[in-house]
């Protein structure tokens, strides 16, 4: 079996409808779905906020380009344009950690290599795994511990809405 945390975005269209689109698509494999936030645009590009939110998902069938797969294949069915980096999209989802495997792949790099540096990834993986873990530069942390290590302003960025995934 295979567990992955993956982060789900939107700033883009009916955003809540994309994130949802998600969730369906994932079908039985949801284990857990967080809240949804309302994020700050990360990297530096101007654009509206975004929502965000994680999903975990458990499949004895998939390894981890599996999740990758279905990634991509999510966000080709919410019309995603690969347009700007860390630019708008209707739908970004990325395998942010698979069950702490460590890997340099530049098509699946995990964990997500700025998944420690983003209050949006981490504030919503906390919701549904409080004791969850990463490897940063070879030392494995809880996310907690990183979370608390970023800039005040970053987390500020991150607020929870009353906005609902349905599994
Ligand atoms: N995704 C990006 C770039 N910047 N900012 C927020 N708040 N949320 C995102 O999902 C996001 C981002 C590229 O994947
Ligand atoms: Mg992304
Ligand atoms: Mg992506």
């Amino acid at each position: 079996m295979t567990r992955a945390v993956l982060s789900i975005g939107s700033n883009i269209g009916d955003s809540l409808a994309h994130l949802q689109s998600a969730v369906d698509g994932l079908g039985d494999a949801v284990v857990a779905v967080s809240r949804v936030y309302s994020t700050a645009p990360w990297g530096g590009v101007e654009q509206q906020d975004f929502l965000n939110a994680v999903i975990l998902v458990d499949d004895p069938n998939a390894g981890s380009y599996d999740w990758l797969l279905r990634a991509r294949k999510l966000e080709e069915d919410a019309d995603r344009v690969r347009d700007q980096r860390w630019g708008p999209r209707s739908l970004d989802v990325d395998v942010v950690d698979c069950e702490g495997i460590v890997s340099a792949d530049p098509e699946l790099t995990l964990p997500h290599p700025r998944a420690h540096q983003r209050a949006f990834v981490l504030i919503p993986w906390l919701d549904v795994d409080p004791g969850a873990t990463l490897a940063v530069d070879g030392a494995v942390v809880s996310a907690a511990q990183i979370l608390q290590g970023l800039d005040q302003s970053e987390r500020e960025g991150v607020l929870a809405t009353d906005s609902v995934l349905l599994r």
